[in-house]
């Protein structure tokens, strides 16, 4: 049955700031700049306010279409595209933003592929503003928090769906989840949570954000010593990783520089890179032998039982010293506002108390029943 939704009284939306209000009840057919004047409060769990509407033209092969601005309360912010109705192929997307959201804008290429496609698409910002490598929104907020962590994404389809399903006057026919990262594992949590949101979900790279986020904090700890000084320079990190290379390169064999098949049956003593007695360059410190092998080995227990064993972490092989796993410590010790005391702080930050930002995925068993 096509869910209804009335206009704001015409006092309330013209103080909105609406356009073109009017009393009683909507018609059927699309009409995008009447969006704002609509009460979309009413749909369950998800209240929410359009803000603004207007027609984007066609660019290139995206089609001209609707685009309406609006929040589901308290502040998830959503974009929703919508296809003339002619061009509508009645399925609906969702594209979740990765990293610590915060914007409508990062995903926004994929709504343009779905425009392509015919789709109606939305896009929102998982309920905070900000940069998604900085975690400024989340102080003392716990809303966001959660927002991020869970209801954000399904409030967002509750929505999303149910505005198509004004717009075009019948519900999507099927309902898609796309993201990549913490939008993949967006995915994840609502196969697990939300089953019946989606029909399909595609879930790229879905980060398990508390394994990833205690194998971030290992490595940062592993990489400052105890006054928040790094203990790697670039330089240092180049002898790293050639030792590596120089260790394991012909084990796929072929010596072409890149440790091929699987690194994690290169055998590589960072000890062979030890300085000898008088050496100042070209080789490490025992105080980075140690701390070079405290990233190899990943998040032990404080009786020095591997954490590996519970959670799929990432942790720094051989020959990826000039990667992510290694260098990223010198961007977290930077946004986490480290300076010398960098170390601290993320002794600080490991301490408290997990969020639900650090979703468990526990099963998708609602979710494959649905087949
Ligand atoms: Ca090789």
């Amino acid at each position: 049955m096509t869910r209804t939704f009335k206009r704001f009284p015409l006092v309330l939306a013209l103080a909105m700031g609406a356009i073109g209000v009017g009393a009683g009840s909507l018609r059927a057919a699309p009409d995008c700049e009447a969006l704002p004047a609509m009460d979309f409060t009413s749909i369950p769990d998800a209240p929410t306010q359009a803000t603004a509407t207007r027609m984007v033209e066609a660019t290139g092969e995206v089609p001209a279409h609707c685009r309406m601005d609006g929040y589901v309360t308290p502040n998830v912010r959503i974009v929703l595209d919508l296809p003339n109705s002619a061009s509508w192929n009645g399925k609906y997307l969702q594209a979740s933003p990765g990293g610590q959201g915060g914007s409508t804008e990062q995903e926004a290429g994929w709504c343009d592929e779905a425009l392509r496609r015919g789709y109606a698409c939305l896009t929102h910002d998982t309920g905070h503003f900000g940069m998604t490598r900085r975690s400024s929104w989340a102080y003392n907020n716990l809303q966001a928090e959660l927002d991020y962590g869970i209801r954000g994404h399904h409030v967002a389809a509750l929505a999303g769906k149910a505005i198509t399903e004004h717009y075009y006057g019948r519900a999507p026919a099927f309902s898609y989840h796309v993201g990549c990262s913490a939008g993949g594992k967006q995915g994840m949590v609502q196969a697990s949570r939300f089953p019946w949101n989606f029909d399909g979900i595609l879930a790229q790279e879905p980060a398990n954000v508390t394994a990833v986020g205690v194998m971030i904090l290992w490595n940062a700890l592993a990489s400052y010593d105890a006054d928040g000084q790094p203990l790697f320079t670039p330089a240092d990190l180049d002898v790293l990783h050639a030792g590596a290379i120089a260790a394991c390169d012909a084990d796929d064999g072929l010596e072409d520089g890149i440790i091929g098949g699987d690194p994690r049956t290169c055998q590589f003593d960072p000890a062979d890179l030890a300085c000898a007695s008088g050496q100042t360059s070209g080789c490490l410190s025992p105080v980075q032998v140690e701390a070079a092998k405290k990233k190899y080995t990943g998040p032990v227990t404080s009786t020095g039982e591997k954490l590996s064993k519970y959670f799929p972490f990432y942790p720094g092989l051989p020959g990826s010293e000039k990667g992510n796993y290694f260098s990223m410590d010198l961007e977290s010790r930077t946004s986490w506002g480290g300076g010398s005391r960098g170390s601290t702080r993320i002794r600080d930050r490991a301490g408290r108390r997990p969020t639900s930002i650090g979703t468990t995925i526990t099963s998708a068993w609602g979710f494959q029943m649905r087949w």
